[in-house]
This record gives C-alpha cells, structure tokens and sequence, in this order.
C-alpha cells in the first residue's frame, strides 16, 4: 500500500474495519473465525500489518494523528476477534445447539390423592344440589362425639366408637379423635338456624382392625338437611342423584332398616352398580330429640342425614379391591389415577 495522504490512510483503516466486522458477524466456526484472524491481524500478512507499514509513508505531521487511528483500529479489530473467539467457546461447552422443533421431554407431575380427589368430586356434586361445605375439628369432646347424638356414657353403640383419647388436665373433660363426621351435624345446628344444607368431609377414626373394607383411620362424607317437611323421599332422591353423579349411569338406592341413636328412622343405605350391592353408609331422619336438644322446635322442622365411607365410594368408583392399597404409599398404585 502506498497511501500518502491522511485521508486515504483513514479510509482504508474505515474499510478493514468494516470488513471486519462483517467477516467476525458471518463466521459460523473456528475455522471461519482463524480464517479472519489471519486476514486482518496476521502476524506477516494480515491487512493491519500492511497498513501500519503505510503509517512510515505520511507526512510528518499527519503521523501522530494516523498512528493514534490505526492503534485505536487494532484495539477493535483484536477485541472483535476475541470475543468471537470467546463466543465459540461458550457455545461448545454447552454441547451440540438445541433444536427447539424438537417435542420437549415432559417434567413429572405429581397429582392429589385418589382419596383427596373423590373428597373434592363429592363436595362439588353435593354443591351442585346446594349443600354447602363445612369443617370440624378432628380432635373432639364427648358431647359432641356421643352425648348429643344420643349416645351415653353406658350405651352399647359407644364401643364400636370409642377410640383414641387424648391426655388431659386432671378434672378435665376428657377429648378423644372423632369416630364419626356426625359430630359436625351437632356443631353446625348449635350455631346455625334453619333451613341447613351441608356436607362435611374428613378423617375419622375407630378402633377397627385394617382389612379390605376396614382402616382404623378413614374419612366420611356427612350430609345434613333441616328444612320445614323433609321426608326420606327427599333423602332417597338426594342420595341416589349424588350416586349417580359420582358412579355414573343410573345407580339405584336401597335402605335397610338399621339403628342409629341419633336418627329415627334409621337406614344402611346400599348401592347398586355394575350388578352388585354394596354397603356405602348410614342415613335416617335426624331424632326429634337431637333437634330439641340444640334448639330446633321437631314440630317446625325436620331433617335428613346420611354418612358414607369415602375409602368405600372411592373403591368401588376406582374399581380397588382392597382399601388399604389408598395407605401404602405405593406410587406404582396411586399413579394410576
Ligand atoms: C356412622 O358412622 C354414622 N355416623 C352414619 C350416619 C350419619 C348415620 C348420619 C345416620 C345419620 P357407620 O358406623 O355405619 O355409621 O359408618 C358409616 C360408613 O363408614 C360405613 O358404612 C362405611 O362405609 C364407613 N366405615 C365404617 N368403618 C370404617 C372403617 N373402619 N374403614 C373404612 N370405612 C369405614
């Protein structure tokens, strides 16, 4: 090169610039990347060598200011090619480029637990038929487990129940874990005037040997309705629309007469589906006498309740043939659902 004016020194330092530029921007591999370091910055005959040999040929004067160009045209030109060269290996320690066309690989999800899901499906049928949901303790008193619901100290119907007490202050009424969700019935009439409409689902628990149908700890659904003129038409119908939500198709009720010392009359309700019955729970007219005794005038009013298994709804909707596979913890079980 024999630049010898100033301006024609500027200019070609503009073009290796330029050209640069474009060359680091196209370079797709190292190779292009080395193919550009030794067009531009090699050592014998990259192009800033050949123009700072044509710095020598400006007029003295124009030097420091052509010096100060070209220093400042390397530094760009070798940081350029640094950073390219960074770049590419950035994106080799990150192994082969992603092929977003590609389907991605899913991240396992858990899911709530068939006993949670039957809990929610139940509540939100029953909603559906305007039965609110409400909650209660786990840990309970006598009065609320027994007492109200016409279940005395001496009465044989307590010992199915009687379970699992608490450690108490001496003197102190003694608290036990509830052996039926009836004891929100209770709560609920205590606190409320009619007309009621509720369900109310959670554990349980009962000194009963674990077996296919049976667990010391289980969880109920209760339903409770107080309004002027309830018959057992209505309970039959309420039980048998919420069956056939729940299991599909048309279900069939039946009663049989039973007792419970908090309802008169009292039933065990089965279900019939897929050509066989089975035991769901206990229903019946709530007792004049539990009516009277949290306020209710039994002339005015009367009421339905009903208290299903839900390991048992659960079972028979899922097809399990053993309740106690819901408690295993095995997740090859409970991922099936
Ligand atoms: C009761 O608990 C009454 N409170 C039901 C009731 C409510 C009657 C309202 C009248 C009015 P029972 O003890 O039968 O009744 O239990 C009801 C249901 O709970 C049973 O039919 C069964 O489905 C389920 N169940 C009872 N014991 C167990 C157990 N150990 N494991 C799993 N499910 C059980």
């Amino acid at each position: 090169m024999s630049a010898a004016t100033l301006e024609s020194f500027l200019a070609e330092l503009d073009r290796l610039r330029a050209d640069s530029e474009a060359a680091v921007a196209a370079a797709r591999d190292a190779a292009a990347v080395e193919a550009a370091r030794v067009e531009f910055a090699g050592a014998k005959s990259g192009r800033l060598k050949a123009i700072q040999k044509a710095l020598g040929g400006l007029a003295a004067a124009d030097k420091p200011a052509g010096g100060r160009h070209f220093n400042e045209a390397k530094a760009a030109v070798t940081e350029l090619l640094a950073a390219a060269q960074a770049r590419l290996a950035v994106a080799a320690a990150a192994g082969p480029p992603i092929d977003v066309t590609l389907p991605g690989s899913a991240v396992p999800l858990g899911h709530l637990h068939p006993i949670t899901q039957t809990i929610r499906r139940v509540q939100e049928i029953m909603g559906r038929l305007g039965f609110e949901s409400v909650d209660g303790p786990e840990v309970e008193d006598q009065w609320h487990n027994f007492e109200a619901l016409a279940i005395p100290a001496e009465h044989p119907a307590r010992d199915p129940l009687d379970n699992f007490y608490l450690a108490v202050a001496r003197g102190a009424d003694p608290l036990l874990l509830r052996s039926q969700t009836s004891t929100v019935q209770i709560r609920v009439m205590e606190a409320r005037r009619p007309p009621l409409r509720i369900v109310s689902l959670g554990r349980v628990y009962r000194p009963d040997t674990a077996d296919a149908t049976h667990y010391p700890m289980f969880h109920q659904v209760e339903g409770l309705l107080v309004e002027p003129g309830t018959t057992m038409a209505h309970l039959k119908s309420v039980l048998r629309l919420f069956a056939s939500s729940f299991l599909g198709g048309d279900v069939h009720v039946r009663f049989r007469p039973s007792f419970f010392p908090f309802t008169e009359p009292s039933v065990e309700v089965d279900m019939e589906w897929g050509g066989r019955w089975v035991e769901m729970g206990g229903a019946g007219m709530v007792d004049p006498a539990v009516l009277a005794a949290v306020g209710y005038d039994p002339a005015e009013v009367s009421g339905f309740a009903f208290g299903l298994g839900v390991e048992r709804i659960a079972a028979r909707r899922y097809g399990v043939a053993d309740i106690r596979d819901f408690y295993r913890n095995d997740v090859r079980f409970l991922r099936q659902f």
